[in-house]
């Protein structure tokens, strides 16, 4: 089946996409939904519209699947892993090509990041696995020590910015533990969650083990929370998707991991490194035509600074060359959608209704035929809002940073600290008790001094107030994806 191309798409030809179920591909139940092209506005695939009947043959699939692949030894667990990457590293330009065409992000991207992500997630869980200790606790008169059991049937639901890499983020510690899986990823973006699958074949992952039901999150993800046999959710996503899955899991007592929004801050302190400051808040703010959930939304300069500052950014940004992202030198591509494109552009009218100044982008940019219903926005650089302003406090989820200044550290923190989202945040000083005393005072589950998104896959990964709940990474997606049995011994 791999032997030929991942994505079968020609002239007059859509590629067609099917659940895999227990080893089969099969359509939905309830006919088809085009997944289109964010640069060309074309229809590249078919996938099924899936709906409850569908989900509950891919539980029925997972849980025949579950006792042999639980009871296969790790060491035999860690090595599928590596096979499956092998074959992901073998096919990696085709599906940079494949995520940059369904995405719209550049190639450039789906090259150096996505792809060879995707590689490092399952081979660092086979080694993260094999290296796993539990622990062991004495008493005077017994001994404890904990297994770790899989938990069962896991949901995955993924968002469409990082496909492939974020939907291997579960799998890989998923199937390290012992676990089988429903995948529902998003209906946006299905095509590398398939080739994901067909190459999980051919390194010979048992049937049923990896199932992928394709669709709309509330006919297809809706069944697979509620469904009482799907032990575990792991979900990545908006924050109101995140509430009603946490709200509809929560009474069956359903272990759930909630990767959400972020609106996260870049502080700039006057004494940063100006030119990798700068470097730093453009590759935060417009990584991915800004749709990261870690990206530095609002940028925070010192008032000494702020002046020139935002005169170098601005000169940056306007420089960033936004084309067709199988350019191999574009830096922003398309948008998700138009509706995602329209919605962005309905926040830089809130921003100039409240008062704030656009210095730059927010513009669709003439391309050519070819991309002429392409989705795709210059990228935008705001200032003069108030810290109460929609587009300081929401997630707008595309190409715009705002800049505000701040007066002290205290202040910067304040700002930092006053949204509702606590993801993550960059803060670039060359004060090394500022940069610890601040990283401290910052509500965010990460902070990044004087870099961002900086990866060790080790180390937790996850947010706080509305930007979820647990934490992924290392041991931690192992502690998820798995039970743990203490087991307490009595001793003569
Ligand atoms: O995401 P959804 P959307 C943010 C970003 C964006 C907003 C909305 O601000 O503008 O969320 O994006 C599935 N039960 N992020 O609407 O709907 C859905 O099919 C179960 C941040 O595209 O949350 C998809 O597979 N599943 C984010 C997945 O949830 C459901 C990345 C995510 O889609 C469901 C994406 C339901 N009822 C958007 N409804 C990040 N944290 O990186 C939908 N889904």
């Amino acid at each position: 089946m791999t032997n030929g191309r991942l994505l079968e798409h020609g002239a007059g030809t859509l590629h067609t996409v099917q659940n895999l179920i227990g080893g089969r591909y099969i359509p939905g139940h309830e006919g088809t939904i085009e997944d289109v092209e964010p640069a060309t506005g074309r229809a590249l695939a078919v996938i099924p519209r899936s709906n409850q009947p569908d989900v509950e043959e891919a539980v029925e699939a997972a849980k025949l699947a579950f006792p042999a692949w639980s009871a296969t030894p790790v060491e035999e667990r860690a090595r599928m892993l590596e096979r499956i990457a092998g074959l992901v590293e073998a096919r990696a330009e085709e599906l940079a090509e494949m995520e940059a065409r369904d995405t719209g992000k550049p190639i450039r991207l789906a090259r150096t990041v996505d792809i060879p992500r995707a590689v490092r997630n399952l081979r660092f869980f086979a080694g993260a696995v094999r290296h796993d200790e539990t622990g062991f606790h004495a008493m005077d008169d017994a001994i404890n020590y904990t297994l770790r059991k899989p938990v069962g049937v896991v949901g995955l639901i993924t968002p469409w910015n990082l496909p492939l890499y974020l939907l291997t983020w579960k799998v890989a510690p998923a199937l390290a533990t012992g676990n089988t899986i429903v995948a529902k990823p998003s209906e946006l973006t299905p095509l590398t969650a398939d080739a994901l699958g067909r190459l999980a074949q051919e390194a010979g992952l048992p049937d049923g083990v990896l199932n992928i039901v394709h669709g709309y999150g509330p006919e297809a993800g809706q069944p697979l929370v509620e469904h009482p046999d799907v032990k575990a959710i792991s979900f990545t996503g908006g924050t109101v998707t995140g509430r009603h899955v946490a709200a509809t899991a929560a009474p069956m007592f359903k272990k759930t991991s909630l990767e959400l929004g972020g609106k996260n801050p870049t502080l700039v302190f006057s004494d940063a490194d100006l030119d990798a400051a700068l470097a730093g808040t453009v590759r935060a703010g417009f990584t991915n035509q800004g749709q990261v959930c870690l990206c530095g939304s609002r940028v925070l300069v010192e008032e000494g600074l702020y002046d020139e500052f935002v005169d170098l950014l601005v000169k940056r940004v306007r420089a960033m060359r936004v084309g067709d992202p199988l350019d191999p030198r574009t830096e922003l591509g398309a948008l998700i959608s138009p509706a995602h494109r329209e919605k962005v552009e309905g926040y830089l009218k809130a921003a100039r209704d409240d008062g704030g100044e656009v210095l730059c982008g927010g513009e669709r940019p003439e391309l050519g035929d070819a991309h002429k219903d392409g989705a795709f926005l210059t990228p935008a650089v705001v200032t003069g809002l108030d810290q109460d302003a929609r587009c300081i406090q929401e997630e707008i989820f595309g190409p715009v940073v705002t800049v505000q200044p701040f007066k002290d550290e205290a202040e910067a923190v304040r700002l930092a600290n006053g949204v509702r989202y606590g993801l993550a945040a960059s803060v670039w000083t060359r004060d090394l008790q500022r940069a610890h005393r601040v990283s401290a005072a910052l509500d965010t589950g990460m902070v990044w001094v004087n870099t961002w998104l900086h990866r060790d896959l080790r180390v937790p990964f996850g947010g706080m107030k509305d930007s979820g709940v647990g934490r992924e990474g290392g041991r931690w997606s192992l502690e998820f994806f798995s039970e743990a049995r203490n087991v307490c011994v009595k001793l003569d």
